[in-house]
């Protein structure tokens, strides 16, 4: 008998010479693909790698995985495609947040309100940053770039509530430098049945410099990050004495020993909970007046489109036969163009 071989990083990483801006976090989030994807027990050869346009875009290549460059915003459709037709496959998408929120944003709703069984990696840099520094639809109120030199007007889309909007069954976010936590967020989507959504504030060194600064600093960020966890008091802040509490549907800051605030008073995360309206509300605690949440915010079963697909398919196929796509054309009304 020949004994398993223990999959290392190695063996996910290809020999294509990375080609990011010295600094990018991309960098970051691909060493952490490449290091859970051992721990996956899934072969490389049964994993694909989908991207659209961008930076993110080049992933795939740096995957010694299957791997589709695809065209701007359209991964899901591709992706969609071959895990309807090859369910045993890990399917990917890489995707960025102009990728998957401005031309992709059709596509990015969709597949997750099919619940399709896919994992979707969402490079957020906000910013444009392989046209070089156009604002996006994630960039903030005011953002001066080279398309918006007197500041954008646009209000940004917050993926996350996108996401659960669409119907998402798998929402979580994380951030490019957090390794650990990031390792565990992509970990705890690939082991998710259906689409899960991860979003990953991503720096942008060239165009975007500093935009997550204040949640990656080591001075600032424990008032800035709000990890969340499943069954524990929402606490925060270098002290772990600050927290999230509800007032009806409000959320609030409170400080734990002041005015008679306990960790018993705290909001205490459900990541499980099937209440939409729970999940918009997390999704919603964001600063300045809030930290941000990183971690799950929502996962829930529901069956996935492939496989509702798959068992469609079968019943129809045992009761009226396998089809034929021939006589489908020429069974309605038929006529000649003269
Ligand atoms: C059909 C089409 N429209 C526009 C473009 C130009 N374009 C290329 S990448 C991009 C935006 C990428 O932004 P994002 O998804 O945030 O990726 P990043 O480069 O920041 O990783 C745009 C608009 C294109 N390549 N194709
Ligand atoms: S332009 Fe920005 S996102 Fe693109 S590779 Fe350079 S640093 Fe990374």
């Amino acid at each position: 008998m020949v004994a398993e071989q223990k999959l290392t990083k190695k063996d996910f990483t290809s020999d294509q010479e990375v080609r990011w801006c010295p600094g990018c976090g991309d960098y970051a989030i691909l060493t952490a693909v490449q290091k859970t994807m051992p721990e996956l027990g899934i072969p490389p050869h049964n994993v694909v790698f989908f991207s659209g346009i961008g930076c993110s875009g080049r992933f795939p290549y740096y995957m010694n995985t299957y791997g589709f460059h695809g065209i701007h915003g359209r991964a899901p459709a591709f992706a969609t495609g071959l895990k309807m037709m090859r369910p045993e496959l890990s399917v990917w998408i890489v995707t960025g947040d102009g990728d998957s929120m401005s031309i992709g944003g059709n596509h990015f709703i969709h597949v997750l309100r099919r619940n399709v069984d896919v994992k979707i990696l969402m490079f957020n840099n906000r910013i444009y940053g392989l046209t070089k520094g156009q604002y996006s639809p994630t960039s903030e109120q005011g953002k001066k770039t080279r398309s918006t030199p007197y500041g954008s007007l646009d209000n940004p889309f917050n993926p996350v509530s996108v996401a659960l909007g669409a119907g998402a069954t798998f929402v979580a976010r994380a951030i490019d430098v957090e390794v650990t936590h990031l390792t565990e967020m992509v970990k705890a989507a690939a082991a998710h049945k259906g689409a899960a959504f991860v979003e990953i504030y991503q720096t942008c060194v060239v165009f975007n410099d500093g935009a997550f600064e204040n949640m990656t600093d080591r001075k600032s960020k424990h008032d800035t990050v709000l990890f969340l966890e499943h069954g524990k008091p929402m606490v925060f802040g270098k002290s772990r004495d600050k927290g999230i509490r509800l007032r009806g549907l409000t959320p609030e800051v409170v400080t734990i020993g002041e005015n008679g605030v306990t960790e018993a008073d705290l909001l205490v995360h459900d990541a499980y909970s099937n209440d939409p309206v729970y999940s918009f509300l997390l999704s919603q605690i964001l600063p300045p007046v809030f930290p941000t949440p990183v971690g799950i915010l929502r996962s829930v079963q529901l069956p996935t489109y492939d496989a509702l697909n798959r068992d469609q398919l079968e019943k129809t196929t045992a009761k009226v036969g396998r089809g034929d796509i021939d006589t489908l054309l020429r069974s309605g009304e038929l006529w000649t163009v003269s």
